[in-house]
């Protein structure tokens, strides 16, 4: 009896408990055979030997319970420690993320300008005829209209074709001066190796009190930002036409990847074209309130930059989501 009440204290497994319940409760164990004992004893003496059995059967019930919840704890305890990860341990893995060259174009172009006092303003990516087209000298059935194919919603809604509705709203919203960029995406129904259905505009808008501002300045301005965008690039300006903005002007840096000479990047003009530019079209100021004032805006891509800074060919490369691209722009 005190043996196997030893035996079930030092027992160290769940097993070999069982085996020892057996011993105590099973046909041919322990208490069995006591049971069977009171069939020869009467009276008193059965009574007695009856009642310390029972409390011996209650003893070894609770021992045995109770050893084998500490025994399952036990196990759990090991079992765990033995599966347990231990997450703070570095795997020689260092995965971090990197801004998009987009993104991190878009960074410096904004960063250039804030230094100049420019704000950054934003704008609503649905917009309406009015903001996209109308203040911008774009009547209904106007020619120009077929410049931007626009992407339309039912209720005459449409999705921005460029940011300019954004100078738009800060004009209505602000009296001049004016002094601001807005960066962020615009949509066109294009598809082609230089045209993605989405892409990323900056534009720039300055508009003073008086007569102030003179294509000068958008010349000094632009050609001093091309340049630390660039480096040491020949800036020229073409005329050309865009309905908000008279006169009109795009922008060419000399060739980055063969120094003004003729590649096949530049078609072998010796020139790329990264901008468009102009003084605000009076038309504009009229359709926002804005009298007596004088301004000037541009505009560009910046997919466009990012592709020229960073030499990548394809511009729907810039769309993929391809880690072997975008891990070459980790800093
Ligand atoms: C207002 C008045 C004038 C914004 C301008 C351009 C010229 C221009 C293109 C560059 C490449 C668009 O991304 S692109 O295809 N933009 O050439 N944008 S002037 O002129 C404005 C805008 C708003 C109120």
């Amino acid at each position: 009896m005190e043996e196997l009440e030893k035996s079930i204290e030092v027992c160290d497994s769940i097993r070999e408990l069982e085996k020892l319940r057996v011993n105590v409760f099973g046909k041919k164990g322990y208490f069995t055979a006591e049971f069977l004992k009171l069939k020869e004893l009467d009276g008193e003496d059965k009574r007695v030997f009856a009642n310390e059995l029972n409390k011996k059967k209650d003893f070894f019930t609770e021992l045995l319970n109770s050893k084998k919840e500490i025994l399952e704890k036990d196990e759990k305890l090991q079992l765990m420690q033995k599966d347990a990860v231990d997450v703070t341990l570095l795997n020689g893995v260092k995965s971090t993320g990197s801004l998009h060259p987009v993104m991190d174009t878009m960074d410096k172009i904004i960063e250039y300008f804030t230094a100049l006092n420019f704000s950054i303003e934003d704008g609503p990516l649905i917009e309406d005829d009015f903001h996209n087209f109308e203040a911008l000298n774009l009547p209904k059935h106007h020619p120009a209209r077929d410049m931007q194919d626009t992407f339309y919603f039912k209720d005459s809604m449409l999705l921005r074709t460029h940011t300019s509705p954004v100078q738009v709203r800060t004009m209505l919203k602000q009296k001049p001066p004016v002094r601001m960029i807005c960066p962020g995406p615009v949509f066109r129904p294009d598809l082609d190796l230089t045209h993605t259905p989405m892409f990323h505009q900056i534009e720039g808008l300055v508009v003073e009190e008086g007569k102030k501002v003179s294509f000068a300045n958008l010349k000094s301005i632009l050609e001093e930002f091309l340049q630390y965008m660039f480096g040491d690039v020949k800036v020229r300006f073409r005329p050309s036409f865009f309905p908000f903005t008279e006169p009109s002007a795009e922008v060419d840096i000399s060739c980055i990847f063969c120094g003004g000479n003729g590649c096949r990047v530049c078609s072998q003009t010796g020139w790329l074209e990264v901008l468009g530019c102009g003084i605000v079209d009076p038309n504009v100021y009229k359709a926002v309130g804005y009298k007596n004032v004088s301004g000037y805006a541009f505009g560009l891509g910046i997919e466009r930059f990012a592709m020229l800074l960073h030499k990548i060919p394809d511009l729907r490369s810039l769309f993929e989501g391809d880690l072997r691209l975008l891990e070459q722009f980790k800093c």
